[in-house]
């Protein structure tokens, strides 16, 4: 994994973002390598998920599968990202459908397990990673589409908010925000912000303090998700759903795409460094790991 680690730290930023705002000569030299578009079953090396691109659409679908609740560990985020980076490197795939391949969990987000009783330089690295999945996934060339088919508290609820579009399946059990503030810890500002320019800055406001969870019904009403459908539905809609932005011309897209997002990341681009340092100053406070032990405790006992 550390190699894994240097490949992204290796990964040009300003290479992605000029391949992003779709300026040919970037694109052209951001996809020179050759590749065969054919369809490819389980690339990513671990078997934390499986990424099936389908050549004849275009298509990928990356399914989560890290039992037992898809939390993102340094691990798994790492996987994540160089997945997205190998489908943004093969011209024959134009969109990506994230879901999950575990019943009724999206992803139960964040690892709390990398962010407690952990050395400050591991809780950066961990930083770093959650940093790496956002930019990468929140400047991605390629369509994405979250095919939500399960909870999706916190990093869960981060991730499907990077993408252009979410469905969600209409289960009453399920739930999605960012509960952050539950916990006794705090979501940073580009998790702030993902939300801010997904649903608002005043629902926004409401939903971060409280660290509100919201059903299916209720996050769609507020703009969390764009559309409900029955779980058996959710990835065929996804599909569907891709072929809407796929009319639209890729290059009028991404740099539309990325007028909206830029300031967004570039934000977070230019305190990187600082971003990882705070967090690692706060999340190993003594006060902050005790609230984290408790609420690693209680969600045992809601188990026993
Ligand atoms: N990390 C690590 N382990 C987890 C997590 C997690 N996020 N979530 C659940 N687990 C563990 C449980 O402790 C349990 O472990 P064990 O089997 O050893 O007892 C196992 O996974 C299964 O969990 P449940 O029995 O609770 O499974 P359910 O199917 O009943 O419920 C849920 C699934 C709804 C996902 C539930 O587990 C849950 O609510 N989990 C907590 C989710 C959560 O609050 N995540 C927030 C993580 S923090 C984050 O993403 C952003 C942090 C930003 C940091 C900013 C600091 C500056």
């Amino acid at each position: 994994m550390a190699t894994a680690l240097r490949r992204l730290a290796k990964c040009s930023v300003s290479a992605r973002l000029l391949s992003f705002a779709g300026h040919s000569r970037g694109r052209r030299g951001h996809f020179a390598r050759p590749c065969t578009v054919v369809a490819q079953r389980n690339f990513s090396s671990a078997s934390t998920m499986t990424v099936d691109l389908d050549s004849s659409t275009g298509i990928a679908v990356m399914k989560l599968h890290s039992p037992p609740v898809n939390s993102l560990s340094l691990d798994f985020l790492t996987e994540i990202a160089i997945s997205l980076e190998k489908l943004e490197m093969n011209k024959g795939c134009r969109g990506v459908v994230v879901t999950s391949a575990l019943p009724k969990i999206f992803s139960a987000g964040l690892d709390i397990l990398e962010m407690y009783g952990k050395s400050p330089e591991r809780c950066g690295e961990f930083w770093r990673a959650v940093q790496e999945m956002w930019l990468k996934f929140y400047s991605s060339r390629l369509v994405t589409v979250a095919a939500i088919n399960g909870s999706s508290p916190a990093g869960g609820c981060l991730l499907s908010m990077t993408c252009d579009y979410r469905i969600m399946a209409d289960n009453p059990r399920y739930s999605i925000g960012l509960n952050e503030t539950q916990l006794g810890i705090v979501a940073p500002f580009w998790f702030k912000d993902t939300m801010v320019n997904t649903v608002g800055h005043r629902t926004a406001e409401i939903a971060l303090q409280l660290g509100l969870l919201y059903s299916p019904q209720d996050a769609l009403k507020i703009g969390m998700v764009d559309e409900l459908v029955p779980e058996e539905k959710l990835v065929s809609t996804a599909t569907e759903a891709m072929a809407r932005w796929f009319a639209i011309p890729d290059h009028a897209r991404q740099i539309t795409k990325s007028a909206m997002r830029k300031p967004t990341i570039d934000k977070l681009l230019s305190a990187r460094e600082t971003d990882i340092s705070n967090f690692v100053s706060f999340i190993t406070k003594d006060s902050i790991q005790k609230s984290l032990k408790l609420y690693l405790e209680n969600l045992r006992k809601k188990k026993a």
